[in-house]
């Protein structure tokens, strides 16, 4: 039915001590944009975000130069010197730590709102010609929100959701709480620390961000031709998922999980970054879309039929959920507190 393409199983045992198969090959759904039968489209996406809740999407109409500029800005940053780049703070620059609560991982960040006026107003933090930063950064938002919109428009149809934009306006809105992050991981021969805060010598296929789900409603990534991110299968099989520096990658957000809980359509998807190249550089970036804070995250009218089939989860705003996730660990199900028992 779709362009299926093999994914490669993870042969070893990884650290994490899980057991995952061996030789097995599976098929990620590509969602190609340009397809004409809109009807046809909208069933594929559906299907794709329950079956799998990640997959790639080609024909998307982002053009290169907008990919190009935002790596090569990237990489311009990341290859500053470590006291450079921790002035980069308010930009949300990190290096191993990921969030408030111990968990680390082999890589640096930056992390920071995909609001316009906060990045020309923090952009002189972080390049020495902001204006290209700041230019490459909104184009390059631009492109991933347009990405996003143009799948969960299509989710939606493929639901028969009556308000063709249930879910699209909710990341266009102005007061969005959508993120940008850029992830750079260093080849893991690097030792040298002094110009490599991240360096740790050799870490071939450890952890390089542990396993989780993305909180938000959709995920737009992007990453290099550098293998390392890994999803796992409703049946909990961990599989690799072959680098495609040309397409993006849509990843189900725990938001959108529960926008349509009730009906248990979609999950989102737990994913992770294994380091296992050694000589190469991989580059990541993620854009997060999310709703306003004061945004009720409950399902859709149309996705509850009480009482054969009521919300699985209390509302809670998205402020909520936001403040119940940085007092979580990475790899927690941070829904849980929320359901209805
Ligand atoms: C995972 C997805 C995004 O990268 C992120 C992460 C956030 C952070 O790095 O600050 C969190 C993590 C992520 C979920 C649980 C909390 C918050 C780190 C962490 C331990 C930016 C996000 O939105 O949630």
């Amino acid at each position: 039915q779709w362009y299926c393409e093999p994914l490669l199983l993870h042969k070893k045992q990884d650290k994490l001590g899980q057991k995952t198969k061996e030789e097995t090959t599976m098929e990620i759904p590509t969602i190609d944009l340009s397809m004409k039968n809109r009807i046809e489209l909208s069933k594929q996406v559906v299907k794709a975000c329950e079956e799998f809740g990640i997959f790639k999407v080609v024909n998307h109409n982002v053009p290169r130069e907008v990919v190009v500029r935002m790596e090569e800005e990237g990489a311009e940053f990341f290859a500053k010197s470590n006291s450079e780049k921790q002035q980069a703070k308010p930009f949300g620059y990190g290096c191993k730590n990921i969030g408030n609560n111990g968990d680390v991982g082999e890589l640096e960040y930056l992390l920071f709102p995909t609001n316009p006026q906060f990045i020309s107003e923090s952009s002189k933090s972080i390049s020495n010609h902001p204006n290209k930063f700041s230019g490459a950064v909104n184009n390059y938002i631009e492109g991933a929100k347009g990405v996003a919109c143009e799948i969960l428009n299509l989710v939606v149809e493929g639901l028969g959701v009556q308000d063709k934009f249930a879910l699209s306006k909710l990341i266009k809105d102005v007061e969005s709480d959508s993120l940008l992050r850029i992830n750079h991981y260093p080849p893991s021969m690097t030792t040298d620390s002094e110009m490599d805060p991240c360096a740790t010598g050799n870490t071939n296929n450890t952890i390089g961000f542990g396993e989780h789900s993305d909180p938000q409603i959709l995920t737009i990534m992007r990453f290099n031709d550098v293998a390392g991110l890994q999803a796992t299968t409703h049946d909990g099989i961990w599989f690799t998922v072959p680098p495609d520096p040309h397409n993006f990658f849509a990843l189900v957000g725990d938001a959108l999980q529960v926008l349509f809980f009730s009906n248990e359509r979609f999950t989102s998807v737990r994913h992770r970054v294994l380091i296992t190249d050694s000589l190469k550089t991989r580059t990541s970036i993620m854009y997060f879309g999310a709703p306003p804070l004061n945004c009720l995250i409950t399902p859709l009218p149309e996705m509850v039929k009480p009482p054969q089939n009521p919300s699985r989860y209390k509302p809670f705003t998205w402020d909520d959920y936001k403040k119940a996730m940085y007092s979580c660990r990475l790899g927690d199900s941070r829904l849980d507190p929320f359901k209805v028992h």
